[in-house]
């Protein structure tokens, strides 16, 4: 079997106590790799100047070796604070408002592509599957190819692929989408985010469509397909039976004190749609006054990316909003919204998720959405919560049977939280049924091997007539 190498950002080597960071990419793909072996490269998270880059870093753990680069200071605000998450992630989540052009971060992110292709070269052999994640390593195939390399090299792209009309705003999507074109699989969360892909080659006349999942741009053949991501669905099921024995499951259930828990877990990012879901959560409870002092939404957010402006400033904003809903509508012995920005360990997560008769995953726009489907594996069979799911999530595709709101909406989302609480049991049992039956059969495993064997039974091909995978 050929070696599997993953390329991306960040990689999730364990800390001394043991505790990787919080993120969809680290969670599903070491446990896929855990399972196959193979080397893992990516950024250390560390910066310095330019004449302090020294050799990759390497560690080892079981199957997988990680191999870590440094970046300088200025790789970093340019590649990674600058062009990846101020104009590549807004512009995929549809927030051109917040896109920031500019000509150094754009010549950094490509540079920096550069780079990592240089750090790769010198490790890889013949046979070598390479695989690699996500929006800030678009280019890094044209870049390989340019040195030559023949490997077959496969790519998934965690976040949504936007619109014809939204993608083109970008001034280089023209270099961007002939990158994608330089891999020879091209995996998607869902279909949409495929058509929407599809649709940009199209408007731009680069090369022809040879069937659903397959393309043609120059000389080159490559398949563009999705592969929705899954979670390690019996795993987290097991983990979250077993939370309920801990200390703090015990020391949490005392706290309610009867009262129902709501829950939302998210980092904290503006597509994540919380400043909606706590208005839909203050609309609920002001619309239902019974349920004031019964219900408790407790929402997670670890910070992330603190560094780019826009984060920055929701940190306040949305500190500020719980806590003026706890002022207006709190009393002396009940807070509506508990905020906490902490990163939690599975164990705790499972159990909190396990324990709330409710979620609210309600992203204004989300490649997948992983906390939906950890909410759904969590659950007790007897007597499953119910999750509340944003249309606009890739996961709401796959999962037909959550309560599909508009976060956009804050009066139809309030509504909904109530007829979510309100829902019977034999309801929400088949709901929850049907749900599970999909997370089992698509979890993160599947999903890794749909990938890796489509990239494996890809031949690097010139001939139009080339099976499809
Ligand atoms: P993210 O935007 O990070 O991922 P998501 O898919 O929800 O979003 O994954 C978050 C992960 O972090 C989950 O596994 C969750 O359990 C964990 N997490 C969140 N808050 C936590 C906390 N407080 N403590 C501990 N763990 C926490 C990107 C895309 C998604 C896509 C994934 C995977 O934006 O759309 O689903 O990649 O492809």
């Amino acid at each position: 079997m050929s070696r599997l190498i993953v390329v991306s950002n960040r990689v999730p080597v364990p800390d001394k106590r043991g505790t990787a960071p919080a993120g969809g990419l680290a969670v599903a793909l070491k446990t896929a790799l855990e399972a196959r072996g193979g080397l893992w490269l990516g950024w250390s998270g560390r910066s310095c100047g330019e004449d302090e880059i020294g050799p990759l870093t390497s560690v080892k753990e079981g199957n997988i070796e990680y191999a870590l680069t440094d970046l300088t200071q200025q790789d970093v605000e340019e590649y990674y604070q600058g062009f990846a998450n101020r104009v590549l992630w807004p512009i995929c989540h549809y927030r051109l408002d917040l896109a920031e052009y500019g000509r150094r971060e754009m010549a950094g992110y490509f540079r920096v592509n550069r780079f990592f292709a240089s750090r790769l070269l010198p490790m890889l052999r013949e046979d070598d599957l390479i695989w690699v994640h996500d929006y800030h390593l678009i280019p890094l195939a044209a870049e390989l190819r340019r040195q030559g390399v023949r490997n077959r090299i496969g790519f998934f792209l965690h976040i949504p692929w936007p619109a014809p009309d939204v993608f083109l705003t970008m001034p280089v999507h023209e270099e961007l989408l002939k990158g994608l074109t330089e891999y020879d699989v091209i995996g998607f969360q869902t279909v949409h985010d495929r058509e929407n892909f599809a649709d940009c080659l199209a408007r731009q006349g680069l090369g022809k469509r040879l069937g659903t999942t397959r393309f043609m741009v120059g000389e080159q053949a490559f398949t563009a397909k999705p592969y929705p991501i899954g979670i390690e669905t019996d795993e987290f099921a097991g983990i979250a039976r077993r939370a309920s024995e801990t200390t703090l499951h015990r020391r949490m259930l005392q706290s309610l004190d009867g009262k129902a828990l709501i829950i939302g877990v998210d980092r904290l990012d503006y597509s994540k749609g919380i400043t909606q879901r706590i208005d839909a959560f203050e609309t609920f409870l002001t619309r239902h006054p019974d349920s004031q002092r019964h219900v408790t939404l407790l929402q997670i957010t670890p910070k992330s990316r603190s560094e780019v402006p826009e984060y920055e400033a929701m940190q306040r904003t949305v500190a500020e909003q719980a806590g003026r809903v706890n002022g207006a509508l709190g009393t002396v012995d009940w807070v509506p919204i508990r905020y906490v920005n902490r990163s939690l360990r599975r164990p705790a997560l499972a159990g909190l998720y396990r324990m709330a008769k409710l979620a609210m995953v309600t992203p204004l726009r989300d490649g997948m959405n992983l906390v939906a489907k950890e909410y759904v594996a969590a659950q007790n069979e007897e007597d499953p919560g119910v999750l509340l799911l944003s249309r606009f999530a890739g996961a709401a595709q796959e999962l037909k049977e959550a309560v599909l709101v508009n976060p956009y909406d804050v009066e139809g989302t309030a509504e909904a939280i109530a007829r979510g609480l309100a829902m019977p049991l034999e309801e929400r049992r088949q709901r929850w049924q049907g749900m599970m039956a999909t997370l089992r059969e698509n979890d993160v495993f599947a999903w890794c091997r749909a990938f890796l064997d489509d990239l494996s039974g890809t031949a690097r091909t010139t001939a139009p007539s080339a099976a499809p995978p």
